[in-house]
C-alpha cells in the first residue's frame, strides 16, 4: 500500500480486516518489520484515539514515532500558493511537509474541513499539499471529508460482534450544537457500501451526504424505521452538505437522539460512534452505559486498524 487517503487504496478490504483481527491477536509478531522506521503524526486539529492508537499500532510494529500539533506548536502555516507572506503566516506548507518528509518514513495528518467553502474543502486542498511535498506514504488520520482509519475499525467492529452473516447497519444521524464535519458519516458510507452489510442512512430532511459517499444506500427521513431489525446503530452528528456546513432545523431535531426505547425494534442491536460523544445531546447515558454500546470495544479496535494499514505500508517502502 502507498498511501491510506481513502476506501480506495485497500485493494481487498477483507484481507484487510482479517489482517487487523490476526494482529490484535499476536500484537508482536512484526517487531522486525518497522525496526529503524519513523512514524510521523501531525496534527492541525485535537485528537485523542487517532494520535494514541496510531502511536501503539506503530510501536507494536517496531517503529518509533513522532508527534507534531502543527497547529498549536508549529510555525502559523502558509497554505496558499504565490502568498506574499508579509503578514501572520511564517512558513509555507511546501516546506515545511518537505522538510518533515525528510524526518519519517510515514506520515499521518489530520486536517479537518474549514466547513465555509465546499469547493476548497471536497478538493482537500490542505491534505493533499502534504501528499504532494513531503515524498513519502501519507496516512490520513481525517481529512475535510474522509476519517478512513475510523471507517476501518468499525467494518472490523463489525465483522466481530455480527451475530447474523448479513447485519443489517444503519447510520443515523445525532443532534448537536455546532456544525460538524461530514468526514465520519462519508467515509463510514463508503466503507458499508462496499461491504457484506445492508446498509441504510437515515437523517432529517436537509442533511443528505454528498452522493459520491452513498451509492448503494438505502436513504430514509424515518428514523423509527429506519431501526426497524438493525443490527448495528452508528450514531454520528454531521453538518449540511447544502448549503454546505449550515445547521438546517437546528432545535428541532431533538428528538433524533437515541434512547433504549428508541432500541426497542431494532435486533438487540449495537451502537457505535467514533467520539468524542456529547452525553445527553447526542447519545442519552442509557446508551452510552448500557448493553447495547459496542462505542469502547470500537475505540479500541483503532489499534487494530492503524496496525494492518502500517503493516501494508512498511511492506510497500
Ligand atoms: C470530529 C468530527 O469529525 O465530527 C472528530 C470525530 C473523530 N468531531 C468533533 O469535532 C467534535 C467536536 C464537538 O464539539 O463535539
Amino acid at each position: 500500500m502507498k498511501q491510506f487517503t481513502s476506501v480506495h487504496d485497500v485493494t481487498n478490504i477483507d484481507a484487510l480486516v482479517a489482517e487487523a483481527l490476526s494482529l490484535k491477536q499476536n500484537p508482536y509478531a512484526d517487531q522486525q518489520l518497522g525496526k529503524n522506521k519513523m512514524m510521523g503524526l501531525v496534527f492541525l486539529n485535537p485528537s485523542l484515539r487517532t494520535r494514541m492508537s496510531t502511536q501503539k499500532a506503530a510501536l507494536n510494529l517496531g517503529m518509533n514515532a513522532m508527534v507534531l500539533n502543527i497547529d498549536k506548536e508549529g510555525w502559523a502555516l502558509e497554505l496558499q500558493d504565490g502568498a506574499i507572506m508579509n503578514g501572520t503566516t511564517v512558513e509555507h506548507i511546501r516546506e515545511a511537509a518537505a522538510v518533515l518528509g525528510q524526518y519519517v518514513d510515514v506520515i499521518g495528518v489530520r486536517s479537518f474541513p474549514g466547513l465555509k467553502n465546499r469547493g476548497e474543502d471536497y478538493s482537500e486542498t490542505i491534505f493533499n499539499k502534504f501528499v504532494e511535498f513531503c515524498g513519502v506514504p501519507v496516512v490520513s488520520l481525517e481529512s475535510a471529508t474522509r476519517h478512513p482509519l475510523q471507517s476501518l475499525a468499525d467494518l472490523i467492529t463489525i465483522t466481530e460482534l455480527k451475530t447474523v452473516e448479513r447485519p443489517k447497519v444503519v447510520l443515523t444521524w445525532a443532534p448537536h450544537i455546532k456544525p460538524l464535519p461530514q468526514a465520519v458519516p462519508n467515509s463510514f458510507a463508503e466503507w458499508m457500501c462496499r461491504a457484506d452489510v445492508d446498509f441504510v442512512i437515515t437523517h432529517p430532511k436537509g442533511y443528505e451526504l454528498s452522493t459520491q459517499f452513498t451509492e448503494g444506500a438505502t436513504i430514509t427521513h424515518n428514523q423509527s424505521e429506519a431501526l426497524k431489525n438493525a443490527d448495528f446503530v452508528y450514531v454520528k452528528n454531521w453538518s449540511a452538505y447544502e448549503p454546505y456546513g449550515e445547521m438546517p432545523g437546528l432545535g428541532t431535531y431533538d428528538d433524533w437522539m437515541l434512547t433504549n426505547k428508541s432500541m426497542q425494534n431494532t435486533n438487540n442491536a449495537k451502537v457505535m460512534h467514533c467520539l468524542p460523544v456529547r452525553r445527553n445531546l447526542e447519545l442519552s447515558d442509557e446508551i452510552l452505559d448500557g448493553s447495547h454500546s459496542a462505542i469502547i470495544h470500537e475505540a479500541g479496535n483503532r489499534v487494530w486498524a492503524a496496525q494492518a494499514v502500517l503493516k501494508q505500508i512498511l511492506q510497500g517502502l
